[in-house]
């Protein structure tokens, strides 16, 4: 009996999926190379389903004999190990990510006499026009909740961006760019408090309230379904916690960064520039113990922030925080820091890195902007959080119309910093939340 070896992702199956099944098991027996979340994640967006939840569909579909893990997007570590006569893949992949893949797998299977098989292509219904149907219907809080945590698992770091309304959610769900062969997007969003405050023009002091916070998010919800990163500023006493907990999960929102911050919370780049005390050790780790009991899910993560290097409390203190924070159940450490270069972050990280422990570290590079993401991910950052820069963006932009208006009298000579006005009208469509 020959082998033949198909790979696939099968997030949604359709017809198309179906018949290649069957024109392989015309050839011999079907052994699919199914791919991980990770090798998914490396060149679009993650799966809908889990691994496992796309194994056990395929393996139930007529003449699969096996479903193996493919961990990238290369075939070649399954084809030397299985060796299978002949591979199977429609001819549709010449250009773009597959390209290279394809050679390679020519080449493999030459050391065998094995043979790739290319049947032509068929139209119809893709399982990429159906996967942006289903984003059009959104996901479920469920689904959206567990994101952050596979995203975890599938990438070796998590890109975050600021959403502060529906619109910007819309930017934070949508906007994606071609970098060579891969699509490049944000992972997901940073509720964040200050950009939540300075769009009702209400200072970052914990002042908007959470009834507030929560019609914002709301908001984004509605426009959005990736996972959401909720800036809960200090938490509030532990009592008020264990239902912004509650809230948050039920809600669909993945994970909430608390910082240990007590007394009037000011926004962390004034720095020392401002009184701003912080928690003390026992206290803050209380808090993220009983935020830890009060969660439902197991997926909910609750990310402890550390105002060390802000307070200017030293490194040490630093440290001796994310390991208590840690003992106390914290899933995940943000350390934050004001200065224009990322130094003591990557001496943080290098510490870190020495606990050994793998709770995921989140840093916010607003100052230290020039600071890559790949040299944030060398340092064992798992999560990168673009914090402010919509809203910093948008207000100059709509400052300077203002002016232009005002100075011209009218308004023709600010168009050219305005969308048309036949795009605005159609940047919502009607009948639906907006996701395009
Ligand atoms: C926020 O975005 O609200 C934050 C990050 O908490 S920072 O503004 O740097 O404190
Ligand atoms: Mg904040």
């Amino acid at each position: 009996m020959k082998t033949v070896y198909l790979a696939m992702s099968a997030d949604i199956i359709t017809p198309a999926h179906v018949n290649i099944i069957r024109e392989a098991t015309a050839l011999g027996e079907v052994v699919i190379g199914l791919l991980t979340d990770s090798a998914v994640a490396g060149f679009q967006r993650m799966p809908h389903m889990p691994y496992d939840e796309r194994k056990f569909v395929l393996e139930n579909i007529v003449g699969v004999k096996e479903v193996v893990i493919q961990e990238s997007l290369d075939y070649v570590t399954n084809l030397q190990r299985i060796k299978p006569d002949y591979v199977m893949h429609r001819d549709d992949w010449n250009t773009g990510v597959l390209r290279g893949t394809r050679q390679g797998i020519i080449d493999t299977l030459k050391q065998w006499g094995g043979k790739l098989i290319e049947p032509s292509y068929m139209p119809g219904l893709t399982s990429a026009s159906l996967s942006q149907s289903l984003r059009d219907v959104g996901t479920t809080p469920q689904n959206r909740l567990g994101m952050l945590k596979r995203l975890l698992e599938a990438k070796p770091m998590v890109r975050i961006i600021e959403a502060h309304s529906g619109l910007t959610g819309l930017i934070a769900e949508n906007v994606s760019v071609q970098v060579d062969d891969q699509r490049r997007e944000f992972d997901g969003i940073w509720m964040s408090s200050l950009t939540d405050s300075a769009a009702k023009a209400k200072p970052d002091i914990e002042y908007v309230d959470i009834t507030s916070r929560m019609n914002t998010v709301g908001d984004i919800l509605e426009t959005t379904t990736k996972p959401i990163i909720y800036d809960g500023d200090s938490g509030g006493i532990p009592e008020h916690f264990v239902f912004m907990v509650r809230t948050l999960e039920r809600l669909g929102v993945s994970a909430v960064i608390i910082e240990d911050k007590k007394g009037l919370k000011k926004n962390s780049l004034f720095g020392t520039d401002v009184p701003q005390m912080q928690d003390n050790i026992e206290d803050f780790a209380d808090k993220i113990t009983r935020g830890k009991q009060a969660q439902v899910t197991d997926e909910f993560m609750i990310i402890a922030r550390i105002e060390s290097l802000i307070l200017k409390a030293g490194m040490d203190d630093a440290l001796k925080r994310a390991k208590a924070f840690i003992a106390a159940g914290a899933n995940g450490i943000m350390i934050h820091s004001k200065e224009e270069t990322a130094a003591e972050v990557m001496t943080f990280c290098k510490e870190y890195k020495k606990f050994g422990d793998n709770v995921p570290l989140v840093v916010v590079p607003s100052t230290y902007s020039q600071t890559t993401e790949d040299e944030l991910e060398a340092a064992g950052v798992r999560i990168v959080i673009y914090a402010n820069q919509l809203l910093r963006s948008a207000y100059p932009a709509m400052i300077r119309t203002a002016e232009s208006i005002l100075k011209h009298g009218r308004a023709s000579d600010s168009a050219e910093f305005c969308m048309p006005i036949k795009e605005i009208i159609r940047l919502i469509p009607e009948g639906s939340e907006g996701r395009s």
